[in-house]
């Protein structure tokens, strides 16, 4: 048996993607979009409960009930889940399920009969899950780092400094303002092993991948750090399991996945992960130096790293990667396409015309430099938005174009350099990257060739990539990741953009110059 399944909880969607290895194709995708079947149940609007005085929340029963009817839908599409010899999954990051004393006894008694809303509806002491979009617990975040000794020493324990979307400041806030619910919590799960908790019958450990979104967790030890639990809330480490490393299977599926679905009674169960950890398995980035690089609304870099490196300016959140062996990194550039776009609209031209202004202007831009902080920015900290021009005129069109697209390169670079890992290859995704005058900057810039890739579900994909990664290796096919990883993701034919010799040195050049300019306009 060659078919291995990732399920992906996010917070819009539950989606099931099923790879064949053998034949090295991705053989089934199916979503269930909550809105469209829950959003009278639950309440819920683009899948989550906003609760106001920014929280927001969303429902653990009904992510219950999406995985019943994703699975139903698969089995009634008349694909055999019975061939399915593992099955791994991701979470969207940061969300906390709340279990009580009644919690272990219902997951080990799933009736197949039943649906699974019909049986754990009395397992949580909370019924609803704060999400990664609460930004509520500004106040928790400055005591947890208070607690540890200061932002640096969680930041230097933890790979992070304590951000409020994060788990502990979750913890910590439901400990203080209800503490007889946290009282009768016996144990918290993230939304990855909530979900992994049903699938194998029994309340399961959190992964290392999503264990670093929390805040609590050692990045060096990979395990939860007692310091870090003793400063988010009392009593903390008898509520959570040990964290267990992402690779090492669960056990098998619950006998009500196998009777209700038709799943192979040995089916493994991988720990579920979080989404962005999943997704740098599901791009492929399994060696230190490949990063790739989304180009959307914001531009997101995902990196792979080979040791947990952080930044001591926050540039980026560092997590565990789900292939036990590395780190890595994620920063968003906030102004991305929202900078691309207005420059394009400012000046009156199509993205035929944009194109045009990057291909008539030389690189290094006559030294003509762009600050582009449109909306305020995430990496490098700007709380106030506004646009630097050095040697630039206004009223040039083109040499406006070029300096945006130099400056989201060269930030790219500089705010890479704590890693101190060499870019060897970038991976581009997004709308974006359909242009290959932007990609040319970019490889230019990072002295690395730039290749396209198409994704979709990356994270689901990356997770059953998981569950073929781990299989293989415990039924005696060693199989390095590369190797698994490689079918799956490979970038577009043709689509590899070299880096230009001559502009390798006007950017090595300029790179001194706009990194000062950052640096005056940021502190
Ligand atoms: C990452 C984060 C989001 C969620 C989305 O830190 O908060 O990307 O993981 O699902």
């Amino acid at each position: 048996m060659s078919k291995y399944l990732g399920i992906d909880s996010s917070t819009q969607s539950m989606t099931g993607l099923i790879i064949d290895t053998a034949n090295e194709r991705i053989a089934v995708e199916e979503s269930v979009v909550f809105d469209a079947h829950f959003k009278s149940t639950y309440s819920i609007e683009n899948g989550v409960l906003e609760l106001g005085e920014a929280q927001v929340h969303s429902v653990p029963l009904m992510w219950a009930e999406a995985l019943d009817l994703l699975l139903s839908t698969l089995r009634d599409k008349g694909i055999d889940l019975g061939e399915i010899s593992a099955i791994a999954g991701s979470g969207q990051q940061h969300g906390t399920v709340y279990f009580n004393e009644g919690a272990a006894a219902a997951l080990d008694n799933l009736k197949p009969a039943y649906p699974l809303i019909d049986q754990i509806g009395n397992i949580f002491s909370r019924s609803t899950a704060p999400i990664w979009m609460d930004t509520s617990t500004t106040a928790q975040c400055a005591e947890i780092e208070q607690g540890v000794g200061g932002r640096q020493a969680l930041l230097e324990l933890t790979g992070n400094t304590a951000f409020e979307r994060f788990s502990g400041p979750q913890i910590r806030k439901f400990a203080q303002l209800e503490p007889a619910a946290y009282g009768h919590t016996t144990n918290i799960g993230l939304v990855s092993s909530y979900i992994a908790s049903l699938l194998c019958g029994k309340l399961a450990p959190v992964d290392p991948g999503d264990g670093s979104g929390t805040n609590m967790m050692d990045i060096k030890t990979r395990q939860w750090s007692p310091l870090a639990l003793a400063a988010t809330a009392a009593g903390l480490e008898k509520k959570l399991r040990p964290i267990q490393a992402s690779g090492q299977p669960l056990g098998p599926l619950s006998p009500y996945f196998v009777e209700r679905y038709g799943f192979a009674p040995d089916c493994a169960v991988l720990p579920f992960s979080g989404d962005n950890p999943c997704s740098l398995i599901g791009l492929g980035l399994v060696e230190p130096g490949q990063v790739a690089l989304s180009l959307g609304t914001s531009d997101t870099l995902f990196a792979c790293m080979d040791a947990p490196r952080i930044s001591l300016k926050g540039e980026g959140a560092v997590f565990a990667s789900p292939d036990d062996i590395h780190y890595m990194a994620l920063i968003c550039f906030l102004n991305g396409s929202l900078a691309r776009e207005a420059v394009r609209d400012q000046y009156g031209l199509d993205w035929a015309g944009f194109t045009q202004a990057l291909n008539r202007t030389a690189p290094g831009n006559q030294g003509g430099l762009m600050l582009p902080y449109f909306a305020p920015e995430i990496v490098p900290r700007v709380s106030t938005p506004g646009i630097v021009r050095h040697h630039l005129d206004p009223q040039d069109a083109r040499a406006n174009v070029r300096a945006l697209i130099e400056a989201e390169a060269l930030s790219s670079k500089i705010h890479c350099e704590w890693m101190e890992v060499p870019t060897r290859a970038l991976y581009v995704t997004g709308g974006a990257s359909a242009n290959s005058e932007i990609l040319q900057i970019f490889a230019s810039v990072h002295n690395c060739p730039v290749q396209r890739f198409e994704t979709t579900n990356s994270a689901a994909l990356g997770a059953a990539l998981r569950a073929a990664h781990t299989h293989h290796n415990d039924s005696g096919k060693q199989r390095t990741w590369k190797e698994v990883v490689a079918p799956f993701t490979q970038p577009l034919p043709g689509s590899t953009i070299r880096p230009d010799p001559a502009a390798v040195a006007v950017y090595d050049a300029l790179l001194p110059q706009y990194r000062a300019l950052e640096e005056k306009h940021t502190a």
